[in-house]
């Protein structure tokens, strides 16, 4: 019987000895993929969650054309969706904790690493654009509550005042009638915008922004401002970012998964996938759960998955902008 370390050496040869032609058919391929330009291998590419994600892809593909970087698309492109008076899960109009106060989190994130984020911020219409500030003017990463209420105060953004939208306001008095102070996950509650984005040069940025689920506990967090959970960016790998029920997305590190996946050589699809299946295995039921996911490599590839159908995510790249359905690991 060979011992461990022959049998390791042995297999190290065999290993070795197919890997010279695979190496020269990658060369090939890496000599062929030069001769293709920046717009046939899908660069630049704008990805967003759900159906409001085309207007917002829409602003971040002109702020891209105007000379913007890809911090700023992605910066800009949410900015549309909180503001979007229709969009109840994201931005002030968004529907309040289980107190009727909105609080929004968002994070944003470069390909070098730098990232910045807020959480259970209040009176503060443009969430996105603390949490770049909080990357770009402070030595932190994360700022939340009056911390960063008072951070926005210190950086000239005005306080709105807290009163509900009409949409919000309606929904609250529903669900105080009919829920007993019980915060509920609800499936149909998901609406956060995550972007994420890649320039002709291949260098990546990502964003995301919600007033997180719907009668939440006063002071809950979501996924969505946590780097690695509802967003993660590595210039080296690709981008992904999260929607959904956060706490399923948190105890996975659902985002800076799917990336990790991707860098040990998974496509955006199929790392998507295999998160998913992650989340699913972590949890006893996904009854009531949804949590869904894109991203983008470095080539410009990209891919989607959701726990169950109904998720959706626009892409803009060179062709236009379409609404592309998810697809999902259960059938209802
Ligand atoms: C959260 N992930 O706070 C967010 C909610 C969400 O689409 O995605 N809604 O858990």
């Amino acid at each position: 019987m060979p011992d461990r370390r022959t049998f390791i050496r042995k297999s190290l040869l065999a290993a070795a000895s197919v890997a010279a032609p695979a190496a020269a058919g990658n060369l090939l391929s890496v000599k062929a993929k030069k001769k293709l330009s920046a717009r046939d291998a899908g660069r630049p590419l704008i990805l967003s969650t759900w159906r409001h994600g085309i207007p917002a892809n829409d602003r971040a593909w002109e702020v891209l054309h105007g000379g913007g970087s890809i911090l700023d698309a992605v910066e800009e492109g949410v900015k549309v969706t909180e503001l979007d008076p229709d969009n109840l899960s994201v931005g002030l109009q968004g529907l309040p904790d289980r107190e009727g106060i909105v609080t929004l989190d968002a994070s944003i994130m470069k390909g070098d690493g730098s990232c910045g984020s807020v959480a259970f911020l209040r009176q503060v219409m443009h969430p996105i654009t603390l949490a770049r500030k909080v990357m770009e003017k402070t030595p932190h990463v994360m700022l939340v509550g009056e911390g960063a209420r008072q951070f926005a105060i210190s950086e000239g953004m005005p306080l709105e005042d807290e009163e509900l939208s009409p949409g919000a306001a309606e929904r609250f008095e529903e669900w105080k009638k009919e829920t007993d102070y019980r915060p509920v996950i609800n499936i149909e509650n998901h609406d956060t915008i995550g972007m994420v984005g890649i320039d002709s040069n291949g260098n990546l940025a990502g964003s995301c922004t919600t007033s997180g689920v719907a009668f939440k506990m006063h002071g809950r967090v979501g996924d969505s401002p946590i780097i690695g959970a509802g967003l993660y960016v590595d210039d080296e790998v690709g981008a992904a970012t999260a929607t959904g029920l956060g706490e399923t997305i948190i105890r996975i590190c659902g985002s800076f998964l799917v990336v990790e996946l991707m860098r040990q050589g998974r496509s955006p699809q199929e790392a998507c996938e295999e998160v998913i299946r992650r989340l699913a295995a972590r949890h006893d039921s996904l009854n009531g759960v949804q949590a869904g996911f894109i991203a983008v490599n470095k080539d410009g590839e990209y891919g989607a998955y959701a726990v169950r159908p109904g998720f959706n995510y626009a892409r803009y790249n060179h062709r236009g902008n379409d609404l592309i359905d998810s697809q999902s690991l259960l059938e209802s």
